[in-house]
């Protein structure tokens, strides 16, 4: 009696470790022989979304239309993890409404805008510091934590492996895998 097609939904700041996360869940799934794909900036911004921004109703836009194409992953059985900041909580809960209540998980992947700093990979941290990256989200735009998401990791006390156990276990407990 198990739910063999779900969007783990990840939500979080800037470099607090989403598409790590979902990249080694994923990874974790496929030992485990179950499918699954991810979808992040990297295959979404750069194709589907290329025409957008990161102005208040471009961000609106991309989290609606990557609800929907997880939702035709999830109406195809497949599992989906999604690693977007999706700093609204309204256009999350948009998403939620798509799908069966049990088949969309929010993962809060929780890490203070001070750490998310320090680490800046990309240096955009610095940038919109300077002011170079207008509406930076945790320094000139908002970030909505999540109310009641079904998972919150906590990145800044664990490793990326730690929250991605911490997400399978969760999967396990709740007989989705
Ligand atoms: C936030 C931005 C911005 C602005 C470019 N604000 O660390 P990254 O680089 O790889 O992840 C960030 C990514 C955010 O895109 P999302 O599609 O996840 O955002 S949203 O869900 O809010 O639509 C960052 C980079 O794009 N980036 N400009 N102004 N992040």
């Amino acid at each position: 009696n198990k739910h063999h097609s779900f969007i783990l939904w990840f939500t979080g700041l800037s470099a607090s470790g989403k598409s790590s996360i979902a990249n080694a869940v994923a990874q974790k799934l496929f030992e485990q022989g179950n499918q699954s794909f991810v979808l992040d900036g990297d295959n979404i911004r750069h194709g589907l979304n290329k025409n957008l921004g990161f102005d208040e109703e471009s961000r609106k836009e991309n989290i609606r239309r990557i609800g929907e194409v997880s939702k035709l992953f999830v109406e195809s059985g497949q599992i989906v993890l999604t690693a977007f900041i999706s700093p609204y909580r309204e256009d999350r809960n948009v998403v939620r409404a798509l799908v069966e209540d049990n088949e969309f998980i929010e993962v809060y992947v929780q890490c203070s805008v001070e750490e998310c700093e320090r680490r800046d990979p990309k240096g955009l941290y610095n940038k919109a510091r300077k002011g170079e990256i207008p509406n930076f989200t945790g320094i000139s735009a908002p970030y909505e934590a999540p109310a009641n998401p079904e998972l919150v990791v906590d990145s800044e006390k664990f490793s990326i492996e730690e929250c991605a156990n911490q997400i399978i276990e969760f999967l396990v407990d709740k007989e989705y895998i």
